[in-house]
């Protein structure tokens, strides 16, 4: 090989071993200062870290290009301090300008190859899916590392999100998805065992974590009770 692919190849190697990582027992926090109780996502992010969220997103639809750089970069740098996965929400240029760690995009965003050839092979892409079949095509086309699995429950946090999907999908995704996937949609601390219980051992969050009052205690109960769920196996 050329030292370029070898480069490459090592990259994409690194790239999988993190998110394994990340995605064994882990807990997802996602921003939404609308419902983050006047405080602001830098903050709340802060607190899930302390809590033990393994993976950030920067999920971000109103703010200017300067205000989401700004922000981005200071969790970035802070999910840098903690180890944790840095992945941008839809906007693949703001992730590759604050050198995120990934970059999360839906079903009707850019096509997952070209994401690929964007951001090369050292960057993380997830992808969300909502059913079976998304997942499976997901999988079949190997470009992305990780897929979202939802919505399981019933959420008002996303605005174009399709119906719920059901537990029935977790099941699926459990059963089927041979790459790492996270549960997502309405999961919250009292109907977290019912997600695990069918396989999921990383969740996803969003009003559940940037909601609670104690954001920190909330991600350290949340990730206790998921490790408990891997290490029964
Ligand atoms: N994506 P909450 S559901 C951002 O199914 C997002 O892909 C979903 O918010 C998907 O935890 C969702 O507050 C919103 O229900 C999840």
């Amino acid at each position: 090989y050329g030292v370029y692919e070898v480069e490459g190849r090592l990259a994409g190697w690194l790239r999988r071993v993190r998110v394994a990582r990340a995605f064994d027992g882990g807990v997802y926090a996602i921003t939404a200062e609308e419902y983050s109780r006047g405080r602001g996502n830098l903050r709340v992010m802060r607190e899930a870290l302390e809590g033990g969220a393994r993976i950030v997103q920067y999920r971000e639809k109103e703010k200017s290009y300067r205000a989401m750089y700004e922000e981005a970069r200071a969790i970035r740098e802070l999910c840098r301090e903690y180890g944790a996965l840095f992945v941008v929400n839809d906007h693949v240029e703001l992730a590759l300008m604050v050198e995120a760690d990934g970059v999360h995009v839906g079903q009707d965003d850019w096509p997952v190859e070209e994401v690929r050839r964007v951001v090369g092979p050292g960057m993380v892409v997830g992808l969300s899916t909502h059913g079976p079949a998304q997942a499976q095509e997901a999988v079949e086309r190997g470009v992305v590392d990780y897929i979202g699995v939802g919505p399981v429950f019933p959420t008002s946090t996303k605005k174009d999100v399709c119906a719920p999907v059901g537990l029935e999908y977790v099941a699926y995704a459990s059963r089927e998805v041979r790459i790492p996937w996270v549960a997502i949609g309405g999961i919250k601390e009292h109907n977290l065992d019912a997600v695990c219980e069918l396989g999921a051992r990383c969740v996803a969050m969003v009003t559940e974590i940037v909601g609670a009052e104690d954001v920190r205690g909330k991600v350290r109960r949340v990730r206790e009770r998921v490790e408990g769920w891997r290490e029964r196996g």
